[in-house]
C-alpha cells in the first residue's frame, strides 16, 4: 500500500511535564522517522509527499475560532517576549466560563486545551498542518480507488476535539479524513481506534452523528489517560445514539483479552456497512510501551492487521501513538502487512 509522509513533522518537538520536571516529549520526531525507515525496508510500497489543502478541510472537524487560534498561537505567545514552549496553566472546568474566548494568549491556551500535553512552539502549526495534509492526501488515495493507504501522521490527532488540543494532539487527523470522505461522496464512514488511549477528541467530534461510527478499544479510563472519557456507557447522543461504541479493557490486557473485544468492534463496524474505514493506528498497546499498559507483542500486530481486513472495506490507516520507539516501525508496519496479507 501507498504511504504518505511529510518531513515537516520535524518542526515540532515539544516538552512535557513528567515527574516534576519539563522533559522532551515522548511524542518525538524519531517516531515518524523510525516508521518511515521500516516502511522502506519492508517493501510495503511507495512513499509520497503530502498535497496542500484549504483550511476549510480542517474546519470541517473543528471550529473556525479554534483553527484561527492554532494558526496564530505561537506569534501571540512570542509577542509577549517568551521563547520557551507555550503551555496552558488555567482551565475553564465545571461552572467557570467555558464559552467566552479570552483575549490574552495565556487565557486562550487554557480555553483551547484539555491538558498540558500539547505544547506550542515556533514550528508547531506547520507540522500540525502537514500532519492533517498527510491524512487528507492518503484519504484521497483511498477515495480514488485504492483498497488501502497509510497516513504516516505526526503529531497524532485523536485526543484533539472540535475545540481543544490535548495528549500530544492538535488537529484531529482521522476526523478530518473522515469528513473528507463524506465530502467526496461516502454515505457512511467508520472509525476504528486501536490506540491504547481513548480517542476522546474523535468521539467528541462525531458524538451526535449517525453517519460516522466511532469504535474504540482502550485502557479503562478509570485508571488510564484520558480519565474523563471512554467508558462503555458512552454510546452517542441524539441521532448519534448507538454510533459510538467503547470497549474499555483492563491494564495488562494481552492478545487473548484483546481479540474478543476487537471482534465485537469489527462486527459493529460491519453492521454499519461503511464506504470507508479509518483506523486510528496507535501501537502503544505494545507490551514494552513506556506510558501504556497493554501486553500485545510484535506478532499480535500482524494478527490485528489481518482482522481489520475482515470487513473488506477500503481502509485508511492514520498513525496515532506508540512510544517504544525502537519497535514502533516493526509494530506499525506489521499491522499494515497483516492487513495486506489477508485481503
Ligand atoms: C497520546 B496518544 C500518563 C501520561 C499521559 C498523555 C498521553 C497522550 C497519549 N502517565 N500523557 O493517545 O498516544
Ligand atoms: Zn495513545
Amino acid at each position: 500500500m501507498l504511504t504518505v509522509f511529510s518531513p515537516r513533522h520535524r518542526l515540532h518537538h515539544g516538552t512535557e511535564l513528567k515527574d516534576g520536571a519539563l522533559i522532551p516529549s515522548h511524542e518525538e520526531p524519531r517516531r515518524a522517522e523510525t516508521i518511515l525507515a521500516r516502511v522502506r525496508s519492508s517493501g510495503l510500497g511507495d512513499v509520497i509527499g503530502e498535497r496542500g489543502f484549504d483550511r476549510s478541510c480542517y474546519v470541517a472537524a473543528h471550529s473556525e475560532r479554534f483553527v484561527r487560534f492554532l494558526e496564530g498561537a505561537w506569534q501571540e505567545w512570542a509577542a509577549t517576549g517568551r521563547t520557551h514552549d507555550a503551555l496552558p496553566l488555567v482551565w475553564p472546568v465545571r461552572d467557570l466560563d467555558a464559552r467566552t474566548e479570552p483575549a490574552y494568549i495565556d487565557g486562550k491556551l487554557g480555553f483551547y486545551a484539555m491538558d498540558a500535553g500539547s505544547p506550542i512552539m515556533a514550528g508547531t502549526w506547520e507540522a500540525v498542518r502537514s500532519s492533517a495534509d498527510v491524512a487528507l492526501t492518503a484519504a484521497d488515495v483511498v477515495l480514488d480507488g485504492a483498497p488501502a493507504a497509510f497516513a504516516l501522521c505526526r503529531p497524532p490527532g485523536h485526543h484533539a476535539a472540535r475545540e481543544y488540543v490535548g495528549g500530544y494532539c492538535y488537529l484531529n487527523n482521522a476526523a478530518i479524513a473522515a469528513e473528507r470522505a463524506l465530502r467526496r461522496g461516502a454515505a457512511r464512514v467508520a472509525i476504528l481506534d486501536v490506540d491504547f488511549h481513548h480517542g476522546n477528541g474523535t468521539q467528541d467530534i462525531f458524538y451526535d452523528r449517525d453517519d460516522v461510527l466511532f469504535v474504540s478499544l482502550h485502557g479503562d479510563p478509570s485508571v488510564c489517560y484520558p480519565y474523563f472519557s471512554g467508558r462503555a456507557g458512552e454510546r452517542g447522543a441524539g441521532r448519534g445514539e448507538g454510533y459510538t461504541a467503547n470497549f474499555p479493557l483492563p491494564q495488562g490486557t494481552d492478545w487473548d483479552g484483546y481479540r474478543p473485544a476487537l471482534d465485537a468492534a469489527l462486527a459493529r463496524i460491519a453492521a454499519h456497512a461503511p464506504d470507508v474505514l479509518v483506523v486510528s493506528l496507535g501501537v502503544d498497546t505494545f507490551r514494552h510501551d513506556p506510558i501504556s499498559h497493554f501486553r500485545l507483542d510484535g506478532a499480535d500486530f500482524l494478527r490485528l492487521g489481518e482482522r481489520i481486513a475482515g470487513p473488506g472495506v477500503p481502509t485508511l490507516f492514520v498513525m496515532e501513538g506508540g512510544y517504544m520507539v525502537d519497535d514502533i516501525g516493526v509494530n506499525a508496519v506489521n499491522v499494515l502487512q497483516g492487513f495486506e496479507g489477508a485481503r
